[in-house]
């Protein structure tokens, strides 16, 4: 018999806390809010939530910059009611996995500040240089920011508020090991570790000149990475038999493979970003039209590329697929519901983000005030800098901004959509009236309940959850793949369009989001369909 693990059968549901459910009106979301929706994810089907970040943190990143490990922030709750969310979630069999994030911490981490001091013991926690390399950072402009009181400069790849650990500094690896234990003694299952492949920097040269991340070739995908990875699997998770998923920047699948196949004993599985930039023109900041055959061959590659793939269509820092890749206007029902079939009928663990299952739209902001997000508001700055007319910088910013995905969850008709009795800390969005939780549990044929259908099928379905994937046929919006079982297949039909289709297929439909009990041949629009073939 084949080892099994929960996750090559599971479903994952990521929440991003701040805008998931506000339970005490401050306006922003919180674990006792999470902990009142459980019932509804039980219901959904899910097996296990990725909790975005909770602990301690000023916030700068909401959360991904994180100033003291073992706490939870005042904002989310107490250490009390996290322990009560693992409870209640593991009396309805739904694991918790932890997100992980140590490439960098905030500059509010006592850690930063002893090493900011020079305080014996903490001198190399953190990467300082007299002198800045060329290096740039992941939100624009550079990575290196100098520090008055320690009278040096420190590497941060992502916010100034977020300064980089030096993992070449054996006591970080100790600390980071600690922390794993602290979590996993409580019973959380895993990780989802944060840009995990570009914690380890080679050396700090200077980059080829670039607009876009000089440097980058310096950290990304590392030996000394793959060497942290290994340590922390064979050291502490395999003790706990935890589950990782590697959030991995700009990989190929050279690269993801070493990352993430079983033989190589690093992460269990891997993020790759490949199938969400296919409209991107060097950065996500220029997109040009979606393609979906490109789409489609890129996840055709990455199913082949992988023993087993983390599958995602959208995250906290990504627009809502429905609004990328399906259409939220006339055929937001259609469109959403074939995106959840696709989802939930590749190889490997389905990944869905809070909202999605409701099809949530992206933001209906009208000026760049309304924003949040510390990576919008620098580029909207740079872009200005730069001489980026106005109308282009509010486009680039609509397309792509993270904030797309952080409007509190719709939970019903209710002002701001019931997220909130307050003033939600990001304005919500105004469709909560026609697009909300409570509404779709009500009506047969909404997002929600399809995705409940979907995810019950696929539940008793060994093919989707085991099977092979080849892919039939790529053309134009039309994408069909075969999953196979012990001798066992099914066919996967997908229109990425609202013109109908003819496609070679027919068959018996077991599930789709057209209601029919034989498929003749035709897609019609956004129509997604899983037929036995004749
Ligand atoms: O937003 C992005 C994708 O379009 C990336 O540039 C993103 O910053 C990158 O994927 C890293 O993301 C992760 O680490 C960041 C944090 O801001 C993100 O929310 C997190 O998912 C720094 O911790």
């Amino acid at each position: 018999m084949e080892e099994r693990k929960w996750w090559q059968d599971g479903i994952v549901y990521q929440i991003y806390p701040r805008s998931f459910c506000d339970s005490n009106g401050d306006g922003y979301g919180d674990i006792q809010g999470i902990i009142s929706k459980l019932d509804k994810l039980q219901d959904l089907g899910i097996d296990a939530i990725w909790l975005s970040p909770v602990y301690k943190s000023p916030q700068v990143d909401n959360g991904y910059d994180i100033a003291d490990y073992k706490a939870i922030d005042p904002m989310f709750g107490t250490m009390e009611d996290f322990d009560r969310l693992l409870a209640e979630a593991k009396a309805r069999n739904i694991r918790i996995i932890m997100d992980l994030v140590i490439n960098h911490t905030s500059d509010q981490h006592e850690w930063f500040q002893r090493s900011r001091r020079r305080e014996k013991g903490y001198e190399d926690y953190y990467i300082w240089a007299d002198k800045p390399n060329n290096w740039g950072g992941f939100f624009g402009g550079g990575a290196w920011d100098f520090d008055e009181l320690r009278g040096q400069y420190y590497l941060h790849l992502f916010a100034k508020e977020q300064p980089d650990l030096n993992w070449r500094n054996p006591k970080i690896m100790e600390e980071v090991q600690d922390i794993l234990r602290f979590w996993l003694d409580k019973g959380v299952a895993g990780f989802r570790c944060d840009v995990i492949n570009i914690i380890w920097k080679n050396d700090l040269e200077n980059g080829f000149p670039s607009p876009i991340l000089a440097g980058l070739k310096h950290y990304h995908s590392t030996p000394g990475c793959h060497a942290v990875l290994r340590r922390l699997r064979r050291e502490v998770l395999d003790e706990y038999d935890a589950y990782t998923v590697g959030e991995t920047v700009f990989v190929n699948e050279d690269q993801g493979r070493d990352l993430c196949e079983p033989h190589r004993k690093e992460l269990d599985e891997i993020f790759a970003f490949e199938h969400m930039e296919t409209e991107q023109v060097g950065v996500k900041w220029f997109k040009r039209a979606f393609k979906p055959e490109k789409f489609f061959r890129t996840i055709a590659k990455w199913q082949h590329a992988l023993t087993w793939n983390a599958n995602y269509f959208e995250n906290h820092d990504q627009p809502r697929s429905v609004s990328r890749f399906g259409d939220d206007g006339k055929y937001h029902n259609k469109s959403a519901k074939m995106l959840a079939t696709m989802l939930l009928t590749l190889k490997g663990t389905p990944f869905i983000y809070e909202g999605q299952e409701i099809g949530m739209t992206n933001f209906d902001f009208t000026s760049i005030d309304q924003l949040q997000d510390v990576e919008s508001h620098n580029i909207y700055a740079i872009a200005k800098k730069i001489g980026i007319p106005e109308a282009k910088r509010w486009s680039m910013i609509k397309t792509s901004s993270r904030d797309n995905a952080r409007q509190g969850v719709q939970w019903s008709d209710a002002p701001h959509g019931g997220f909130t009795t307050g003033t939600p800390w990001l304005k919500s969005n105004g469709n909560y009236e026609t697009i909300n939780y409570a509404s779709q549990e009500k009506e047969p044929d909404s997002v929600l309940n399809y995705y409940k259908a979907l995810i019950a099928f696929r539940r008793e379905n060994e093919v989707l959850r085991r099977g092979s994937f080849k892919e039939k046929l790529i053309k134009g919006s039309v994408f069909v793949y075969e999953r196979e079982y012990k001798g066992k297949k099914l066919t996967v039909l997908l229109n990425f369009s609202e013109k109908p289709q003819k496609v070679p297929f027919k068959g018996h439909q077991m599930i789709g989001n057209y209601e029919k009990k034989e498929f003749y041949g035709v897609l019609g629009p956004w129509e997604g369909a899983i037929i036995e073939v004749e």
